[in-house]
């Protein structure tokens, strides 16, 4: 239709002063079925524009990716027994640990192996420490891992892995979302090797995978989806009364 048809069209429906044109009879049917298709037409956009105004305005609410803990390199390692805490305290002292070593194995695909030294060395025990921090309420949480050989993981003090069946295994996935919290977290391992082939062959491999709270706001593309979706909804039932 062109504008010169839609303006002569709704200044016919509104009228002058808001009182309907007397239009010939024959015409007036004609006239009041393309009112009512205007009137359509508009509250079809205007539901269309609210949709698009929501899923703009959500957007500026979207936040950040899940957060991944894995081993690495990042971790504090030592080879001597600590004291207790170490595996309860985020703020233990862990002066004296150093920082975990890679070893760089191809087969550990979801994270990093890693020891307090190489992949053949002489050391049997090793106990390992990771400190994060989770800015948001936790929605979801997963580990998975494994350990040549065995190993115990507590999370905040929290006992969740206790392999100890002397040979290479693997865990998870384990739902420790119950154990996370907002704030300081600290996982922490106690592993060990228990045969001696072309030295201790050992690794300890771990991912934790985090969801907050405030990560679950819909991404924009999907709400403006949704919002198209209940604007069709809207056309549909105003063209079936
Ligand atoms: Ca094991
Ligand atoms: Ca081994």
């Amino acid at each position: 239709m062109k504008t010169k048809q839609i303006s002569s069209t709704l200044l016919a429906c509104l009228g002058v002063n808001g009182i309907r044109p007397v239009l010939p009879v024959t015409f007036q049917d004609r006239k009041i079925s393309g009112c009512a298709r205007l009137r359509k037409t508009a509250a079809g956009m205007k539901t269309v524009f609210l949709a698009f105004a929501l899923a703009v305005g959500a957007a500026c609410t979207a936040t950040a990716a899940p957060l991944t803990i894995n081993t690495g390199t990042s971790w504090l390692a030592t080879n001597a027994l600590p004291v207790s805490t170490w595996n309860t305290d985020p703020l233990f002292n862990t002066t004296g640990w150093i920082n975990a070593v890679d070893q760089l194995r191809p087969e550990c695909a979801i994270a990093p192996c890693i020891w307090y030294d190489g992949q053949f060395s002489s050391t049997q025990f090793v106990w390992l420490r990771k400190t994060f921090t989770l800015s948001d309420p936790v929605s979801t949480a997963f580990l998975n891992g494994g350990a040549d050989d065995d190993a115990l993981v507590y999370l905040n003090g929290t006992l969740v892995v206790n392999d100890s069946d002397g040979f290479a295994t693997g865990f998870g996935p384990l739902d420790v979302a119950a154990l996370l919290v907002q704030g300081v977290n600290l996982i922490a391992v106690a592993a060990s090797d228990n045969f001696a082939v072309f030295g201790q062959n050992h690794a300890f491999l771990a991912s934790l995978e985090i969801q907050t709270a405030t990560q679950q706001v819909p991404e924009p593309a999907s709400l403006a989806l949704l919002g198209i979706g209940l604007a069709g909804l809207a056309g549909m039932r105003r063209r079936k009364t």
